[in-house]
């Protein structure tokens, strides 16, 4: 049995980051991930996630914001680039665009509304029938290379990172220890931050009093640019009807990445079939025809992932006794992740609480919906 000051559980993008945060404050870490190095079975993978600013919310304006800092740190100490900057737009008949241009407009965020003529000249691959919310501070971030700097940069401030190694439980013995076992063994630790995502449940659901967690297996595609990848902004498009809100980036090399938010079936994330649901998909390929006219509809390669929705959209980032937990993404974590590192090293160390709408069950009742999921 080895002793250290945290297991990290979870070696996604979260795990990751709170490793590389823990590590970097001197303390011993070990990061425990269930399968292999750039697997594909979370919500993780991939070479595209959006990066803004755009939120209506403070909250989360303010992450945002540190984030990008800490992602550009990230970058210089690695060597890598990992986040490009390509301006986002948002679109469509929905009062919340107001909503959100008043919080960027409150944050200080720089933003700009754009006629649907203005748009359309500057992003033909896009169509536009509104008025478009511009905000030039948004881009993407190469997904598979964040996870592996995080995982690089934890390594480097001492942390110990293993793949391959899934944890069949953790055991609680008192408020600053707690064992953690794998088939292979054990660590007795002070703190175990349990980034578990969609495996929250099965793995500290009877530990913390989590809210309503939906698992959907979400399936957005890779559709043949007509236009220059380099050119499209980050979109965002609230079009109404069964499938609400879209989303689309480029991929360099890929394609337009093009998807439904959230809308997608709901399973058990040890049991999929990463199959599109046709239904889904032919809708998909019918908004890719209508709606984005720089790409071809007909030749895509769809791409299946997670997303772990809470009720009101927010994350899960709190701690009961030795147990931190993170999970709860919603869809809209990625952009985060460095800073969500810190929240969680702060929850770890020193038990600082992050904004009370992250706390697992604020106030103290289960949490439900309130309409947040704008934010996603
Ligand atoms: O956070 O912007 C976002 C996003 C778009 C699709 C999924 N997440």
């Amino acid at each position: 049995r080895s002793d250290v000051d945290v297991v990290v559980v979870g070696g996604g993008g979260v795990g990751s980051a709170a490793a590389w945060q823990l590590a970097r404050r001197g303390r011993s870490v070990v990061l425990l991930e269930q399968f292999a190095a750039g697997h594909t079975r979370g919500a993780s993978h991939g070479a595209s996630r959006i990066f803004r600013l755009s939120y209506p919310d403070r909250v989360y304006i303010d992450l945002a914001r540190e984030a990008r800092e800490l992602w550009r740190e990230l970058e210089n100490t690695t060597g890598t680039a990992l986040l490009t900057v390509t301006g986002g737009v948002d679109h469509g008949d929905d009062p919340q665009l107001d909503v959100l241009a008043a919080g960027l407009g409150a944050a200080g965020v720089p933003h700009s509304w754009l006629t649907p003529d203005e748009a359309a000249e500057r992003w033909p691959g896009i169509r536009f029938d509104t008025r478009a919310l511009f905000h030039p501070d948004s881009g993407r971030l190469h997904a598979d290379r964040s996870v592996r700097a995080l995982q690089s940069a934890a390594a480097s401030a001492g942390a110990l990172v293993r793949h391959e190694t899934p944890v069949t439980s953790i055991e609680v013995l008192g408020d600053d220890t707690v064992l953690v076992h794998t088939d292979t063994g054990s660590y007795r630790a002070r703190r175990v931050v349990a980034a578990v995502n969609a495996w929250a449940n099965a793995l500290v659901g009877a530990l913390v009093p989590l809210p309503p967690l939906r698992v959907t297996q979400e399936q957005p595609a890779h559709f043949r640019a007509r236009l220059p990848e380099d050119t499209w902004p980050s979109f965002g498009h609230r079009v109404g009807g069964a499938y609400g809100g879209t989303y689309g980036l480029a991929t360099p090399g890929e394609g337009i990445k093009v998807g439904f938010h959230g809308v997608g079936p709901e399973v058990d994330p040890d049991h999929r079939d990463y199959a599109p649901e046709p239904a889904q998909l032919a809708a998909l390929r019918e908004y890719a025809r209508t709606w984005v006219p720089g790409v071809d509809p007909d030749t895509f390669t769809p791409i299946s992932c997670t997303y772990t929705t809470t009720p009101d959209a927010d994350f899960v980032l709190d701690r009961v006794g030795p147990v931190v937990v993170a999970t709860g993404f919603s869809g809209h974590g990625f952009k985060f992740l460095p800073a969500l590192g810190r929240v969680l090293a702060d929850l770890a160390l020193d038990g600082t609480r992050p904004d009370r709408r992250f706390a697992a069950h604020p106030g103290g009742s289960p949490r439900t919906a309130t309409g947040a999921s704008s934010e996603a």
